[in-house]
């Protein structure tokens, strides 16, 4: 059976890479809904030999174009007001915004850790993607925690301006540029709160009444719903001026001691991950290794200096794939299974 496909946010940087996804996946695609603003109609999007214009998002639009799968990433309030219409119209909605991800009635799936979560998508005709720095790093989890027994993780995050959007792609190269011709210290900052360029900047997402980000309390509260067990995390979310995937420092404490060959062998067995741990050589993961591919990676490998029980690794993947499309595609493709068993 092929399928009638929506991308709602079909010219962001999610959606265009959605729409590569699906091609490269072979993605079984009766026809292709692009949706976004009015800005955009008439739009072309090709896909597998075809042009499909961009047509408006509209309360109606699922229903008038028979739509069965409707990808969202044009934010959270777009996600809000629109993924009940196309529920309603019968589709299944995989929703890459955080609107929906810590309602009890929607399954918050990473494939490779939650897959049967699936079957509850008809509780509300959602399913929803997690943020992507939770996803790269629940890949990495599951597998130790299934060994040795999860009971606190301590993370540290090198996110990429492509997590913000085109917008901050812009701003980083528009940064740049400002740079070489000795003006940067006229820019203004719009995506991010400070310039970015030469910079880090420990915010991302707005700061919370417990002076955690916003971006900090999703990788705590998404993680423990999709590993299903409430251990102890924390989290410091950090953008740094790298233009694509995101990079984590993750300590990870185990109710049992380490076996540290143990713990590299299942890593190497993980789904979708690859580990990449020689430091002799210089080998480990790093943005410009994972960007454009769909494989989270790991390495840096290491117990603790002074505990047994606790372990430290890096971890990388490209967000706008792992963190995202890729994601997204792998909820479908574990969709269609279930409904055509
Ligand atoms: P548009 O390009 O027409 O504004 P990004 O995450 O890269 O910033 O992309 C955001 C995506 O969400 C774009 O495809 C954008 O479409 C879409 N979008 C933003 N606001 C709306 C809206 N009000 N209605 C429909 N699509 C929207
Ligand atoms: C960033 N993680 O890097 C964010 C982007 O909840 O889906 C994704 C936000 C989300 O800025």
């Amino acid at each position: 059976k092929k399928y009638n496909v929506a991308i709602v946010g079909a010219t962001g940087a999610v959606g265009e890479e959605l729409v590569r996804v699906l091609e490269e996946v072979d993605f079984p695609i009766n026809t292709l809904v692009p949706l976004a603003s009015s800005k955009s109609v008439g739009l072309d999007v090709e896909l597998k030999g075809k042009t499909y214009k961009v047509l408006e998002l509209t309360e109606k639009a699922f229903e008038e174009n028979d739509v069965e799968i409707a990808f969202f990433s044009a934010g959270g309030d777009i996600s809000a007001h629109y993924a009940p219409y196309a529920a309603e119209a019968g589709a299944v909605v995989i929703d890459n915004t955080s609107h929906f991800r810590m309602d009890a009635d929607v399954p918050l799936v990473v494939p490779e850790c939650n897959p049967n979560d699936i079957e509850q998508w008809q509780n509300k005709g959602i399913i929803a993607n997690p943020n992507c720095s939770t996803i790269q790093m629940v890949q990495v989890l599951k597998p130790l925690d299934e060994l040795f027994n999860i009971t606190r993780v301590d993370v540290a995050t090198y996110q990429a301006v492509s997590g913000a959007g085109k917008g901050g792609m812009e701003e980083l190269v528009n940064q740049m540029q400002d740079f070489f011709a000795f003006k940067l210290d006229q820019c203004e900052p719009k995506t991010f709160a400070h310039q970015i360029a030469l910079n880090v900047i420990p915010h991302i997402d707005v700061f919370m009444d417990n002076a955690y980000t916003k971006e900090e309390m999703k990788m705590v509260n998404e993680t423990q719903k999709i590993l299903g067990k409430k251990m102890e995390i924390s989290a410091t979310c950090v953008r740094v001026p790298v233009m694509r995937s995101h990079s984590e420092a993750i300590t990870i404490h185990f109710e049992k001691d380490v076996n540290l060959d143990k713990a590299i062998e299942a890593l190497k067995n993980a789904e979708n991950v690859i580990v990449i741990d020689n430091p002799a050589k210089k080998e480990y993961p790093m943005p410009i290794i994972s960007t454009d591919t769909n494989d989270t990676y790991v390495g840096r490998i290491r117990k603790d200096i002074n505990r047994d029980n606790v372990l430290h690794l890096w971890c990388v993947a490209d967000q706008i794939r792992v963190g995202a499309a890729t994601n997204a595609v792998r909820i479908a493709q574990k969709w269609i299974k279930l409904e055509e068993a």
